[in-house]
């Protein structure tokens, strides 16, 4: 069979990182972009590094992404790259629109310029949905976006569809809800928790500060989603997917099974902090992913509890390793 060659904007991210190891799994030639950066920030594609091939790109630079467009060829394009963290795109909501929304644009159009053939996925959120008008949320549930980010990501997911209705490009918009991981950012509330956890279990942390405690989530194992995006990608028609578990819980149930998990009661140990409560909060979002069932065959592998459980898991190992280090380095004349 030919070479199939595929790229992955943001790469160093989490899902960049485990849809760079699918891939490759799959027999795929991975090119993945990155942005310059002083310091390293390549941690999560560390054991990948003489597997996947990396470009200089930004979403918002459009020569950058048609100079990377010729040089690759990818048959598939998957566009990670965002500005992910919510809070944060209060703070800069034109950035946040610069990468999350005309940046979509600016690859979509680069990619109808260079070879239109290429299949396009687009990370789309849940966050979309916002102060949701119906539980569970599905691919006609009407969008409501309640932060900066939310309504960047909203202009990425119709301008896909629009470029796949004007233009008939294979382009595909995955509506996840959320997805976690050891490799998760510590600023998201479920490695914050599970971070928080281990340091507190290991002695380093004495409390763990969190904001609003009964937001509702759908929390998902990202390695489960990835394969969900190529799947997409796999189909005889692009079209939109909702990916979810199907349950939702609070971020206090999440800190409360993480702290158990450790032989620990969560009230010892957590506060509130009214300065991280956001100014529009999203109650709550469960997905409804029976199309995703149906017609792309998956389903997620990992429940809440597991999830919760291995996560933990990872972060006791990781602070302690990270613990045996600071000593080492004390150590050293
Ligand atoms: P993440 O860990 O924050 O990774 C984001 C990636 O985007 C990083 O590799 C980052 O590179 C890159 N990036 C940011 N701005 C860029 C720019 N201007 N040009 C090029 N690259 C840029 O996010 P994630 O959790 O993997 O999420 C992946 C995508 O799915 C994001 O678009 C996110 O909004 C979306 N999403 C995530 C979830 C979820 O629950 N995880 C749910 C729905 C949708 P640096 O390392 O240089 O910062
Ligand atoms: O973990 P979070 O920051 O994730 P959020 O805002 O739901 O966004 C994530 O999922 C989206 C999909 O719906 C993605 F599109 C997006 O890129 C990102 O990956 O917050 C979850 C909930 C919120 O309701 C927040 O108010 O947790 C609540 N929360 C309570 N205390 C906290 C904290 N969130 C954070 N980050 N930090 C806290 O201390």
């Amino acid at each position: 069979m030919s070479e199939r060659r595929a790229l992955v904007t943001g790469i160093s991210g989490q899902d960049g990182s485990y849809l760079a190891e699918l891939l490759l799994e799959k027999g795929y030639r991975v090119f993945g972009t990155v942005r310059r950066s002083s310091s390293d920030n390549l941690q999560r594609i560390q054991h990948l590094l003489r597997e996947v091939e990396l470009l200089h790109a930004d979403l918002l630079d459009e020569q950058s992404l048609i100079a990377m467009l010729r040089r690759v060829r990818p048959h598939e394009v998957y566009n990670l790259a965002a500005q992910s963290y919510v809070p944060l795109s209060w703070e800069q909501p034109i950035l946040t629109a610069e990468f999350n929304a005309v940046g979509v644009a600016r690859l979509l159009e680069a990619i109808r310029f260079v070879d239109p053939t290429i299949r396009f996925y687009q990370a789309s959120s849940s966050e979309m949905f916002g102060q949701a008008v119906e539980v569970p949320q599905n691919e006609d549930t009407p969008f409501r976006p309640r932060s900066p980010y939310g309504v960047a990501k909203t202009y990425g997911h119709y301008i896909t569809v629009n470029y796949r209705e004007s233009y008939g490009l294979f382009a595909c918009s995955g509506i996840l809800f959320n997805h976690e991981s050891p490799r998760r950012g510590k600023e998201f509330v479920s490695r914050k928790i599970t971070d928080g956890v281990a340091r507190i279990k290991l002695g380093i942390a004495s409390e763990l500060r969190l904001g609003n405690l009964s937001a509702r989530r759908d929390w998902g194992y990202a390695k489960d989603y990835v394969r969900a995006m190529w799947l997409m990608l796999q189909q005889d028609r692009p079209d939109d997917y909702v990916v979810a578990t199907g349950e939702a819980h609070s971020v206090e149930d999440f800190a409360r099974l993480a702290f158990a998990h450790v032989g620990l009661n969560w009230r010892n140990f957590v506060r509130v902090d009214p300065a991280l409560f956001r100014p529009a909060e999203v109650d709550r979002l469960i997905g409804d992913a029976t199309k995703a069932r149906r017609e792309l065959g998956w389903q997620p592998t990992v429940r809440f509890p597991e999830l919760v459980a291995l996560m933990v898991e990872a972060d006791l190992e990781a602070v302690a390793a990270e613990a045996r280090t600071r000593v080492e380095a004390s150590r050293r004349p």
